[in-house]
């Protein structure tokens, strides 16, 4: 059975949305932050050096990296669910925000949060971590107008992988005037297994108003 490793109000929401979606059996091991410091406690270092979360066990391999895990379980278990098929123009694009969520989508959120708990900034950061939240969410905004998923017709893993930076940025009030990316997440919260996964996480602080 496989086994997440899943800190509470972390990106390892997503890894139990994605479970709940193929209805999977699955352990959750729960850590929680730290109340000051909100950072993982030690005893996620023992599980994967880098102490982040998720991190999943399956049949003898451990993984870290949520794009790497959500492609690892969907090639693993999906029976042809939640990806387009290989080969198809959907696929490259499915690859393609499926590695957007964390190579791109977070970054400017990253800054803005190092920034604001560092309070080291200058006026010519503050410019690019504008200028870059603006390229970024106004991209994804447009990108999601008239359609209700990142890629095709159905959900995919690119969509659960996109979930992530957008709740983070919906929780701050980032998606108020983007309402493409705000209808995304308010349909994706919506969702059965969406809302299984919620009760098996505990606390998440980025989910719809009511959890
Ligand atoms: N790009 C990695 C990021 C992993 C990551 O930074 N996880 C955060 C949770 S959202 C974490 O464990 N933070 C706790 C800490 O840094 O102490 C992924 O997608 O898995």
């Amino acid at each position: 059975m496989i086994k997440v490793h899943h800190l509470n109000n972390s990106r390892s929401q997503r890894i139990l949305w994605l479970l709940e979606e193929l209805e999977l059996d699955y352990e959750v091991l729960r850590y929680e932050r730290d109340g000051t410091t909100n950072l993982a406690p030690p005893e996620l270092e023992a599980v994967h050096p880098l102490g982040k979360s998720p991190v999943i066990e399956d049949a003898g391999l451990k993984l870290h990296e949520s794009g790497a895990i959500v492609e690892y379980v969907i090639r693993t278990y999906g029976e042809g669910r939640l990806a387009p098929d290989i080969g198809t123009a959907d696929y490259a694009h499915y690859v393609e925000w499926l590695h957007y969520a964390e190579g791109s989508a977070m970054l400017p959120l990253l800054m803005r949060l190092y920034s604001q708990r560092l309070g080291a900034t200058s006026d010519m950061m503050e410019a690019r971590i504008n200028g870059e939240t603006i390229n970024h969410f106004s991209f994804m905004n447009n990108h999601m107008a008239d359609r209700e998923f990142f890629v095709g017709n159905d959900l995919t893993g690119a969509d659960i992988m996109m979930s992530f930076p957008l709740e983070a940025a919906g929780a701050r009030g980032g998606l108020d005037i983007l309402p493409n990316l705000s209808g995304f997440v308010r349909r994706i919260q919506e969702r059965p297994a969406y809302l299984r996964a919620l009760e098996k996480g505990g606390e998440y602080a980025f989910g719809p108003a009511s959890s």
